[in-house]
């Protein structure tokens, strides 16, 4: 138990650290007073806006019940062919690509296989109004699998706001999706999860996560009513145009009758 410790570094020791702001995996005094410090260790500030250049991740916590965990890296990874050759926040200079800045990825080789997943949560993030996310993603890569994004609010399903599968070409994409006022209000934490595809040509990529507070996402210049995801006609029939508004009313504008608007 790493709580046991005086020690500041054991808070690094994930057995402490709250899911939620009101609950704690353990009630004994050092694990509160962990609790506590991890909490008020990271601001909201570090997590709506982090190019994870610090080891810390910005409070982001890798999930244990998952099979693999996000690997923190700068230039390019280990396999040729797939993930990205730089982070985004240093990205390209004129002296050509710079080993200086850090992301997060999904390492796909071995012992990774099809269907694993990573999982990271953000500290509990609150506010009053809509909030757009805006992130970069990068998806190189015959066997890349799949990026789901969640917000979850307490110990409720988590809630898909953004996802995208297969090879995307060597590039920092960016992905967006409003978070509207209803999830805010109730505080929510940002689920990034990363699923393994077919291969080890499947190292997926995350930088730059942004959340920008008091505006819903500008809907892009393109004016295309085409569903973006094959799923959208499923999605529509289980009453998601409603449910899960934000995402869909952009990403499966057919789908949702929702063309032209
Ligand atoms: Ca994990
Ligand atoms: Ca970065």
């Amino acid at each position: 138990m790493g709580c046991v410790s005086e020690n500041r570094g054991q808070l690094e020791d994930t057995s402490c650290r709250p899911t939620s702001p009101i609950l704690l995996k353990s009630s004994a005094p050092q694990c509160i007073r962990a609790a506590l410090e991890y909490m008020f260790q990271f601001t909201i500030t570090d997590a709506a806006d982090c190019d994870f250049e610090a080891s810390n991740l910005c409070g982001y916590t890798q999930e244990m019940k998952d099979d693999l965990d996000w690997t923190w890296n700068s230039g390019s990874t280990g396999t040729f062919m797939t993930g990205p050759n730089m982070d985004h926040t240093f990205g390209r200079t004129k002296y050509g690509t710079t080993v200086q800045g850090h992301y997060l990825y999904l390492e796909s080789s071995p012992p990774a296989k099809e269907g694993d997943k990573a999982v990271i949560t953000s500290p509990p993030i609150t506010g009053i109004s809509d909030m757009c996310l805006q992130f970069w993603y990068h998806m190189f890569g015959h066997g890349i699998g799949t990026i789901n994004v969640y917000t979850k609010v307490a110990e409720n399903m988590p809630e898909l706001i953004f996802s995208n599968s297969g090879n995307q070409g060597n590039r920092w994409l960016k992905g967006e999706a409003t978070i509207l006022s209803a999830t805010v209000s109730q505080g929510y934490q940002l689920v990034f999860e990363a699923t393994r595809g077919r291969s080890f040509r499947g190292d997926l990529a995350i930088d730059d996560i942004k959340v920008n507070s008091g505006q819903t996402c500008v809907v892009g210049l393109n004016t295309s009513c085409e569903d973006q995801d094959q799923r959208c006609p499923l999605w529509a029939e289980m009453g998601d145009c409603l449910n899960n508004a934000a995402f869909m009313l952009e990403t499966c504008k057919q789908a949702c009758d929702n063309c032209g608007k």
